[in-house]
C-alpha cells in the first residue's frame, strides 16, 4: 500500500492521535449507516423517529425501532477497523471521539472514548431521570415505564434539537485540538456540532486524515483523504506503524 511521505512522517513523529468516527466504521460489522444508498434513513424518516416530539407522539413505535437496533448491535462484533484503533494504543496516546451509539469501540478494547451522541445500552426516565441499562428492562416492544415514578423510559441517545452531553463534547474537542493527527473515519460529517470537532482539530494544527468510501463535506479541509473501507485501511496503517515502532 502506498503511503504519502508527509503522512508517514506524521505517524513517526506524532504522539497523540484522535479518531473521530461515524456510522461507516461499523458498516463492516453489519450495522447500517444513516445516509447514503444503504442508509436506514432511506427507509425511515429521521424527523419521524430521532426526535423528542416523535417519541411523545408515538413512544411505542420509537421504542420498537431502538429495540430492533439494539438486537442488531448486540449480535454484531467489532471489525478489523475498531480493533486496529484499539491496538494503536500500544504505540500512541489514542482518543476515540465517536458519534456512534453502538459500543463497538469499547468492545474492541479502546479505553479513552468520548461518546457524542449517547449510548444505546443506556436509558433514562423522562420524568425523574433514573437511569436503566437495557438488560434491566423487559425486552418487550412497548415502551417501558419507570419503576419509581411511572414515567416513560427513553434511550440515552441525542436526538435532533437536543444538546450533546457537555463533558463528552468538550473532552472530545480538546483531545482533537491537542492531537498530532486527527483521523476522520466513516462519517458524512453533516451533523453539527459534532462535525465541528475535526475542523477545530485542523485549526489547532492537527494533521487531518479522512478515511471514507467516498468524498464528504469535510474532504476539502483534509490534509489527506483516503477512499476505501475503514476495515481494510486501518489495519494497514497499524501494520505500517509496527514497522517503525517495534
Ligand atoms: C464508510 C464505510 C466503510 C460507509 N468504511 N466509510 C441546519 C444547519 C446546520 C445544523 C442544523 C440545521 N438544522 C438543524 C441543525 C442542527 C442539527 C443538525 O446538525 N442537522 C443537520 C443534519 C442539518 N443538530 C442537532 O440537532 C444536534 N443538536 C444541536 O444542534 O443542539 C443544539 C440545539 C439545541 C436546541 C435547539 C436547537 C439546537 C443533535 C444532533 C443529534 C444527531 N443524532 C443522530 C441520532 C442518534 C441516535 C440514533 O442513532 O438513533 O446521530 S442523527 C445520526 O447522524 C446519528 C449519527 O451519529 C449522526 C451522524 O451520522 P454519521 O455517523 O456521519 O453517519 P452517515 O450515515 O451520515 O455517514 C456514514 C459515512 O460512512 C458515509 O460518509 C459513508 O460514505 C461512510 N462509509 N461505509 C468507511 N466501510
Ligand atoms: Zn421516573
Amino acid at each position: 500500500m502506498y503511503f504519502k511521505k508527509e503522512f508517514l512522517d506524521k505517524l513517526k513523529d506524532g504522539k497523540k492521535i484522535v479518531f473521530f468516527t461515524g456510522a461507516g466504521i461499523s458498516a463492516e460489522s453489519g450495522i447500517s449507516t444513516f445516509r447514503g444508498k444503504d442508509g436506514i434513513w432511506n427507509k425511515m424518516k429521521p424527523e419521524e423517529l430521532a426526535n423528542f416530539d416523535a417519541f411523545i407522539r408515538n413512544p411505542d413505535l420509537v421504542w420498537e425501532w431502538y429495540q430492533h437496533r439494539r438486537n442488531i448491535v448486540n449480535n454484531a462484533l467489532p471489525n478489523a477497523g475498531h480493533t486496529a484503533i484499539a491496538e494503536l494504543e500500544k504505540f500512541y496516546e489514542v482518543s476515540v471521539v465517536t458519534q456512534n451509539i453502538d459500543n463497538l469501540h469499547r468492545r474492541a478494547g479502546s479505553t479513552k472514548i468520548f461518546e457524542l451522541h449517547g449510548n444505546i445500552e443506556r436509558n433514562f426516565c423522562i420524568e425523574c431521570h433514573t437511569f436503566y441499562n437495557s438488560p434491566e428492562l423487559e425486552t418487550t416492544n412497548t415502551v417501558p415505564k419507570c419503576k419509581k415514578c411511572g414515567g416513560l423510559i427513553r434511550p440515552d441517545v441525542v436526538w435532533f434539537g437536543e444538546m450533546l452531553p457537555q463533558d463528552e463534547f468538550s473532552g472530545g474537542e480538546k483531545a482533537a485540538e491537542w492531537s498530532d493527527i486527527c483521523f476522520v473515519v466513516g462519517t458524512s460529517a453533516v451533523v453539527y456540532p459534532a462535525a465541528h470537532i475535526p475542523i477545530s482539530a485542523k485549526r489547532a494544527g492537527s494533521y487531518l486524515v479522512e478515511i471514507n468510501i467516498e468524498p464528504t463535506e469535510l474532504s476539502r479541509y483534509t490534509d489527506y483523504s483516503w477512499f476505501g473501507k475503514a476495515g481494510e485501511i486501518l489495519p494497514k496503517i497499524l501494520e505500517e506503524v509496527k514497522k517503525f515502532k517495534n
